[in-house]
């Protein structure tokens, strides 16, 4: 549940103006770079590592780890790219963030920086959020007329510029190296890793890619310690998280809470489900994480709870589904959106999902065969695992729970011949 330590990243949120750098500086603003930029690079990796803060993308990777491995010499250009194009399924976070609060991630960008000894820092910001585009931009040009980037930072030495990049739509580019592909001018496609992106990343340079609220987690560890963010949360996924929850509840929206909170006391945040129709299956992050249903109500939802219970916490995406919903359905409107993303580079996401939809179309359609649901856990089967990135895994996701948890389902749809009218 809401802990009295949050909200943290929302909290500046429904101020008047919140995007304007005069109501950030009035609220606590800029106030953590003057810390930051008064020690050492490595004293700002130890802190991020010290308050355990994981990506906020999907991964769950350690942050200060992370910054770790970008090399102490600067015989090549650093790099910082954020990752700001949101993407996934039911992922609505990260848009807001930068929407109501852009100085916070610009903020954390300087210091996330100066920790990374990066002079340039690119925000690769999802094409179709034109809006956010020019509110990023507005308030990175804000930020330069108030010395905070450019030359010589508030008299610390230490210059930074930020280049806000929009993508041109392709779901593929919130993989990173695809960024760094796209980014680079080329068409977005994964890269073979190793190497990661801090041994060769944008222009072959070491790179870290973090999300934007990761990055923007970081003027608030700065300011209040690595204990202060420890307090919120579970052991090994500490601090708060935005939880995107969309579908059928009754003030779908972002919530913040601590990691940890379950999908139950998001309902009572969110004022439970609409016309108190039953829940029947949700996505804990996104369409990428299998599917959880009503009794995973109580799962506690940080990376290893997530984990336990068959899942993954994914982006905190929840979408929410009541009894009306037809799971083969939705399970093939997803497939559908994989199928029309994958950028093709590899052949089991480039055809396994084309097939993975031929058999869910033909289902939906009501001429699929018992035969059809071992077909699809075949193909899923010869997916996982297999493919050049995470959007193939993430494709077979929903298939797979779907059939472990809705096989009856699946059954009675193939066995009735009829059509499936949800949606037509
Ligand atoms: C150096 C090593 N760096 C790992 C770094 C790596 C990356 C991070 C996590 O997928 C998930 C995916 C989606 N040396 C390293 C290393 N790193 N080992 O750590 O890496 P990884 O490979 O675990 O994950 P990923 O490829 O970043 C992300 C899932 O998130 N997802 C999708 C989210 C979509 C969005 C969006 O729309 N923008 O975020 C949702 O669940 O399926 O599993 O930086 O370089 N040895």
């Amino acid at each position: 549940m809401t802990d009295p330590l949050t909200p943290v990243l929302t909290k500046r949120w429904l101020s008047p103006n919140s995007w304007r750098l005069e109501t950030y500086e009035a609220l606590e603003g800029y106030t953590a770079i003057r810390k930051a930029l008064a020690g050492t690079p490595e004293q700002l990796v130890q802190l991020v590592k010290d308050s355990g803060l994981r990506g906020r993308g999907g991964a769950g990777f350690p942050a200060g780890l992370k910054w770790s491995f970008m090399p102490p010499n600067e015989d090549k250009p650093h790099y910082l790219v954020v990752n700001a194009d949101e993407g996934e399924p039911g992922t609505c976070k990260d848009i807001p963030l930068m929407m109501a609060d852009p100085h916070s991630l610009i903020e954390g960008c300087i210091i996330a920086s100066y920790a990374m000894r990066s002079h340039h820092c690119f925000i690769y910001v999802r094409g179709e959020a034109l809006h956010c585009n020019r509110r990023l931009n507005a308030a990175v040009r804000e930020a330069y007329r108030a010395g905070y980037l450019g030359k010589n930072i508030l008299g610390s030495g230490f210059d930074l510029d930020i280049t806000i990049h929009a993508g041109a739509g392709a779901y593929i580019c919130g993989e990173e190296t695809a960024l760094l592909d796209s980014l680079e001018g080329r068409r977005g496609q994964p890269r073979l890793k190793p190497p990661f992106p801090a041994a060769a990343g944008l222009y072959a340079a070491p790179t870290t890619v973090n999300n934007v609220e990761t990055i923007a987690s970081v003027p608030f560890i700065v300011n209040a310690g690595s204990d202060w963010f420890r307090k919120m949360g579970r052991e090994k996924s500490p601090g708060p998280k935005i939880f995107s929850i969309s579908g059928h509840v009754e003030l779908p929206g972002q919530y913040e809470a601590p990691l940890g909170t379950t999908l139950r006391e998001l309902l009572d945040l969110c004022g439970g489900m609409k016309d108190g129709i039953p829940l029947k299956f949700w996505t804990p992050g996104g369409s990428s994480t299998p599917l959880f249903t009503a009794e995973h109500l109580d799962v506690p939802l940080d990376f290893e709870g997530a984990a336990e219970a068959g899942s993954m916490l994914g982006t905190t995406a929840i979408q929410v589904f009541n009894e009306t919903v037809s799971v083969p359905w939705a399970v093939m409107k997803w497939t559908q959106f994989y199928k029309h993303e994958s950028c093709g580079k590899c052949t089991p996401c480039r055809e396994g999902t084309y097939w993975l939809d031929q058999i869910l179309e033909r289902m939906v359609d009501g001429r699929g065969t018992e035969e059809d649901i071992d077909t699809l856990l075949d193909l899923c089967d010869n997916i996982f695992g297999r493919a050049f990135c995470a959007l193939a895994d993430g494709a077979v996701s929903p298939v797979v729970s779907g059939i472990k948890y809705f096989r009856d389902e699946f059954l009675a749809l193939c066995r009735s011949n009829k059509p499936e009218l949800v949606g037509a």
